[in-house]
């Protein structure tokens, strides 16, 4: 006897679909939006199909807070003494999967090593923040405006900001002011209005959208504490003038030009000779004035010469004929004075 024997049976046959409901962005999947997953599973019966089974799974996706803060530029702001509207720029980037606000706040280093290499030794003033809000990258007073904060990033965007200060008169050559911006994420909230703190979601994940803070260390700030922070700098850039006046004799009425003598009658030559340290910026308009003592004469004939030499500490007269004489007193103007050159102002007068 011979038994045969059929398989009776469900021939499975499994598909599997799935739903992204949010495009990705660079930040990832937009936070509390919807992720649903659904298997069907067809099969026959004595082989004839019967109706399928499905099954669902939905997610929510959670918040992961993140951004970044960088210094655009990889170069100090070279400023002078007294400049206003000096400007430090940065970008702070939402890499959230939400839009989000964040809050600025900029603080002056007081000494340690500034961004490009210098050591902090003075600080700007009247420090404000302000947004690109034209977005032409420069700073424009007026258009751009102060703020706060920044209003509804929103994933993926970026805000360039400018750091915008004073810089007092009187700093030397090379001085440096570090500063640090700092964004904080908070919630978007309502538009124009800086949103809530942001809070991170403790303990196991919820059924509803969790926050997770992902952010590294900037310059000042934590990891993951929803923070980051960049350094810049501004260094000043100006001229460091010294002047040395000296004065030669160079006749007198019984000697004439041999071994003259400062007696009445004498011929004297003054020497105003102007030096521009190595290193500096230029300096321009150099105006000298020399108001004369009592007991000399200003020799209107020989008139001034601007612009003269000095060779191994001797000025030579060799300037051009310019400046004037007024109110008993020589003025004389070296119009540049690069870093590094010494220009002289040279008259003659006679003692009374
Ligand atoms: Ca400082
Ligand atoms: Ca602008
Ligand atoms: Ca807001
Ligand atoms: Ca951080």
């Amino acid at each position: 006897m011979t038994r045969t024997s059929k398989l009776l049976g469900a021939a499975g046959i499994f598909t599997l679909a799935a739903l992204a409901a949010q495009p990705a962005f660079a930040a990832g999947t937009t936070a509390g939006s919807t992720i649903t997953n659904t298997a069907t599973v067809n099969y026959q019966v004595g082989g004839i199909s019967q109706n399928a089974t499905t099954a669902s799974d939905t997610l929510t996706v959670d918040r992961k807070v993140n951004l970044t803060v960088a210094e655009v530029g990889t170069v100090t702001t070279e400023v002078v003494p007294g400049l206003n509207t000096s400007v430090t720029t940065f970008t702070v980037t939402n890499t959230s999967n939400a839009t989000l606000d964040f809050a600025l706040s900029v603080l002056q280093q007081s000494g340690g090593v500034t961004a490009h290499g210098g050591t902090d030794n003075f600080d700007v003033t009247a420090l404000v923040i302000a947004v690109d809000s034209n977005g032409n990258g420069t700073y424009d007073p007026v258009v751009d405006l102060l703020v706060t904060h920044l209003d509804e990033i929103a994933a993926d965007a970026s805000r360039t900001v400018f750091v915008v200060a004073n810089v007092p008169l009187g700093l030397a050559n090379g001085a440096v002011a570090g500063v640090t911006l700092t964004a904080t994420g908070r919630e978007a909230g309502s538009i124009g209005l800086q949103g809530a703190a942001l809070t991170e979601t403790a303990g196991a994940n919820t059924a509803g959208m969790d926050t997770v803070f992902a952010d590294g260390a900037g310059a000042t700030d934590a990891s993951r504490d929803a923070a980051f922070s960049a350094l810049d700098d501004y260094t000043v850039s100006t001229a460091t003038l010294s002047v040395i006046k000296s004065s030669t004799i160079i006749s007198d009425p019984l000697n004439g030009t041999t071994n003259p003598k400062f007696i009445p009658g004498a011929v004297i030559q003054y020497c105003i000779a102007v030096t521009n340290a190595a290193s500096a910026a230029s300096a321009t308009s150099v105006a000298v004035s020399d108001p004369l003592p009592g007991g000399i004469t200003y020799d209107s004939l020989y008139g001034i010469k601007l612009d003269g030499t000095v060779v191994t500490g001797v000025c030579q007269a060799d300037g051009t004929a310019g400046g004037s004489f007024a109110s008993n007193t020589v003025s004389g103007t070296i119009a540049s004075l690069p870093a590094g050159s010494t220009k002289t102002v040279l008259f003659r007068a006679t003692i009374n």
